[in-house]
């Protein structure tokens, strides 16, 4: 049996975490990985304060297992979200795009985990003199809004940096991958994309089809010239912005551009002119599974990997 110290942090059985993913990270998915024994993620993504308790509380009605809930800093809902996980004193929660130090105090006196996602060897560092309780370190294969280091590289250079558990994210999902990610000095892994296609993620089903289609190549970055790249699969809606943005086009002409596409792919199948923001290991996918499966298979792969290896050295 696979068990690490993030196990006895959370009080999970397995070390997986699910990604925080906006529009995705749904109480059902959530509650779904956390009753398999990872951990579940709401994703708070751009959701106002109400509709986030909302979710909290039908999570709390499924599962009464820990679970957890990712703030994206970039939201316009920031010190609202904040609060409102103080107040539903939420048991974990994951931080994306930004630096949540001012936040830190406030969730250390309830008791609860801050774990943020960094991308850098300078921002884990920085963020550990707040008092994190670990670190997600997410390479540059992962979806959505991603730095510019990969995990092979990433995740050493972070646990040698850091003295609290590192968790891995980024071109993780099966076993292979996870043994990888323990080998570097991960304590455990976060997975978005498996979770997309997975039975309880509502993910429109030309969005989960789009991921299983997909091959190695099929992601691209937008956003580069902006200072906020997102990976996303390639679509008219890619190569619109890619023009645009390498024409110089002034950065309000590509926040309208971009402005509510994520939830057009997730939600109403537009896997045109719509973000499917996907992570590169998508082109690995290729079947929807209950997440309780996801989690089963991947731990008991990663294991066999792992005693495998014993057989190269002679
Ligand atoms: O946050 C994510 N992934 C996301 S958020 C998201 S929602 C969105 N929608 C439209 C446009 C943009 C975003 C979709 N995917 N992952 C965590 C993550 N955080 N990845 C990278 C970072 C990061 C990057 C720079 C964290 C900190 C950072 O430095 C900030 C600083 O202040 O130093």
């Amino acid at each position: 049996m696979i068990k690490t110290d993030i196990c006895d942090l959370l009080g999970i059985e397995y070390p997986v975490l699910q990604g925080g993913m906006a529009w995705l990270g749904t109480a059902e998915l959530a509650a779904a990985v956390s009753e398999a024994g990872g951990l579940g993620i709401i994703g708070a993504g751009h959701m106002p304060p109400d509709v986030f308790r909302a979710e909290i509380h039908k999570l709390k009605e499924r599962t009464s297992k820990p679970y957890g809930c990712n703030i994206m800093l970039m939201s316009p809902f920031v010190n609202e979200v904040m609060e409102v996980a103080l107040e539903e004193r939420v048991p974990v929660i994951t931080t994306g795009a930004g630096n949540p130090s001012t936040w830190v105090p406030a969730f250390k006196e309830i008791g609860t985990k801050v774990i943020p996602v960094v991308a850098s060897v300078l921002l884990a560092k920085r963020l550990l003199r707040g008092g994190i309780d670990a670190v997600i370190a997410e390479g540059t294969e992962s979806g959505g809004h991603v730095g510019d280091i990969t995990t092979m590289c990433l995740i050493p250079q972070i646990v040698d940096a850091v003295d609290v558990p590192v968790i891995a994210a980024g071109g993780i999902a099966d076993g292979r991958g996870m043994a990888a990610a323990l080998a570097l000095g991960a304590s455990a892994v976060q997975m978005g994309s498996r979770f997309v296609v997975s039975e309880e993620c509502i993910a429109h089903e030309n969005y989960k089809e789009a991921v299983l289609k997909a091959k190695d190549r099929s992601t691209v970055m937008t956003g580069l010239t902006t200072g906020h790249p997102v990976r996303i699969i390639e679509n008219l809606l890619a190569r619109k912005y890619q023009s645009l943005e390498f024409s110089g086009a002034p950065k309000e002409a590509l926040e309208n551009l971009g402005a509510g596409t994520l939830r057009k792919a997730a939600i109403e199948g537009e896997t045109k002119n719509g973000s499917v923001m996907i992570g590169q290991i998508a082109g690995m996918l290729t079947d929807v599974k209950p997440c309780a499966t996801i989690i089963q298979d991947i731990v008991r792969e990663a294991e066999e990997v792992m005693l495998n290896l014993k057989s190269v050295i002679r």
